[in-house]
């Protein structure tokens, strides 16, 4: 069994229902163990859009890091997400964070997510579940992470 980390986020269309929708659908990816709060956090990149609502889970699972990453693309396919702008507006967006504390570096996908250390709007809901986790490349914890974070945008606790 494999313990990945992903983060949610959405701010298209109504918000909470992408977010509820996609922790049921990803029921068919593993045992969802842990979920963060939710936040309401400044868009990051092209500013002039809403804010998103943004969520970390825990994921036990069996898939590979390349099965769960076509899988969760199916999820945010059901789900409306149209990949248009790089930083657009978007119904859902999953990323994979961590998968244990493995290092992968595919043309498809990098893990630990690059951005993690730079961005609030990951680490505040990353801490509620995993703040003792160490970043297998950086070897700080999502706790110290956050801590020495610089990200200004606003993360605001909502549920
Ligand atoms: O990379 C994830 C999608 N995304 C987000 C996000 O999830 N939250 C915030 N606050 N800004 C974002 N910009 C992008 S792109």
């Amino acid at each position: 069994m494999n313990t990945a980390y992903l983060l949610l986020g959405s701010n298209e269309g109504d918000r909470m229902l992408w977010l509820t929708q996609c922790l049921q659908q990803l029921e068919n990816c593993g045992i969802v163990s842990k979920r963060s709060h939710i936040y309401q956090t400044a868009a990051w990149g092209l500013e002039e859009q809403p804010d998103f609502l943004n969520m970390a889970v825990e994921i036990q699972t069996t898939l590979s890091p390349t099965e769960l990453l076509k899988n969760i693309q199916q999820i945010e396919a059901n789900l409306g997400r149209q990949r248009t702008l790089k930083w657009g507006q978007r119904t859902l967006d999953i990323d994979i964070l961590f998968y244990n504390d493995e290092i992968i570096d595919l043309p498809e996908l990098k893990v630990p997510h690059a951005f993690i250390q730079d961005r609030r709007f990951a680490l505040a809901p990353l801490n509620d579940i995993a703040a003792s986790f160490q970043h297998p490349v950086l070897k700080k914890t999502v706790s110290e992470l956050l801590g020495e974070c610089k990200d200004e945008l606003e993360v605001k606790q909502i549920s």
